[in-house]
């Protein structure tokens, strides 16, 4: 434990981080060639994350912004003060700041697999906010979902922004929501922010950004095996490709080849067809019915439910 500035506490547990190396091999042997989604986020590729949530066509984190903004008062009445605030992949810690005011919780533990970026992100976060008490975890939590000691007393909230959840395949989605109701007890909460199913055409609009931020973020993972695992991926031959799978209501990210040919990772030759992809992400999406069932499987009543006038995006509130 090493405090930073008086209301910000740091506490590691040095999450084992995953062999990429043995992820990536493993994942380009197999006859569908692919690769966990968790290693686009070097540091390149948070950065490159963080230009998505910019990008107009990407409308995500501006719809869940504003239903922040809309219902703060209302989240907080339902939560009630002097809760403890859990926040499971913190990164940024950009959203949860639309809540703070509204919600004053008696502390708040941001968790993070990236030490350095959690420790930033927190002390900026304990001068923004200097009343509020901030115990940061350090932890991958995937595979651990802790809470650090001297976390005082409160009801436990998990706070879950963003979709992420849409990136887990659906066992892995309901295993993770009920670790969550496991850690936060009975009459404890879960705010969670889920993308929700709807037209093609928007949604493929959303991971084809104009500027190409997304075919780079995509990209980057070719960059980072070239970089780390002495691989000789030549960029030019490999295009970013993104589509709404219907039938699996799922977004599905591959790199595809663009020509028959032979790459080097890590000493090991691997060959591709033209037009042979890589899958290298799914985004599952939600009706707010099938999210409601889901939580319910897990141990959750949802207690309310809010959405954007064109039903983009949904924000629900649990409790056990
Ligand atoms: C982090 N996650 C919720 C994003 C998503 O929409 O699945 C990652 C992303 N991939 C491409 N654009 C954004």
């Amino acid at each position: 434990t090493c405090p930073n500035t008086t209301n910000v506490s740091f506490h590691d547990y040095q999450p084992e981080l995953e062999s990429f190396r043995h992820a990536v091999l493993h994942g380009l042997a197999h006859e569908h060639k692919q690769i966990p989604p968790k290693f686009f986020y070097d540091e390149r590729g948070s950065q490159l994350f963080e230009a998505i949530l910019e990008q107009p066509e990407y409308y995500v984190p501006h719809v869940e912004k504003q239903l922040y903004r809309d219902y703060a008062p209302e989240i907080a009445t339902l939560i009630g003060a002097e809760s403890v605030l859990i926040e499971p992949g913190s990164g940024s810690c950009e959203k949860v700041q639309l809540l703070l005011d509204a919600l004053r919780p008696a502390a708040y533990v941001p968790m993070d697999i990236s030490g350095d970026f959690l420790r930033q992100s927190s002390a900026a976060l304990g001068e923004t906010f200097p009343w509020l008490h901030i115990h940061a975890a350090c932890l991958d939590f995937t595979r651990e979902l802790k809470l650090p000691q001297h976390v005082p007393q409160g009801r436990r909230v998990v706070f879950i922004p963003g979709s992420s959840l849409g990136n887990f395949d659906l066992p892995e989605a309901q295993h993770f929501l009920f670790h969550i109701a496991q850690l936060v007890g009975k009459g404890g909460g879960l705010l969670i922010g889920v993308d929700r199913k709807k037209d093609k055409a928007v949604l493929e609009t959303a991971y084809n950004d104009a500027a190409g931020v997304t075919a780079d973020f995509n990209l980057n993972l070719l960059v980072r095996i070239n970089n780390e695992l002495g691989g000789n991926f030549d960029l030019a031959q490999f295009a970013h490709y993104a589509c709404y799978n219907e039938a699996m209501g799922r977004i599905e990210m591959h790199l595809t080849s663009l020509t028959a040919q032979r790459v080097q990772v890590a000493g090991k030759t691997f060959s591709f067809r033209e037009g042979e992809r890589i899958h290298t992400e799914n985004s599952y999406k939600y009706h707010p019915a099938e999210f409601i069932a889901l939580a319910s499987a897990a141990g959750f009543t949802c207690e309310q439910h809010w959405t954007d006038p064109a039903n983009l995006f949904g924000l629900y509130y649990c409790t056990v």
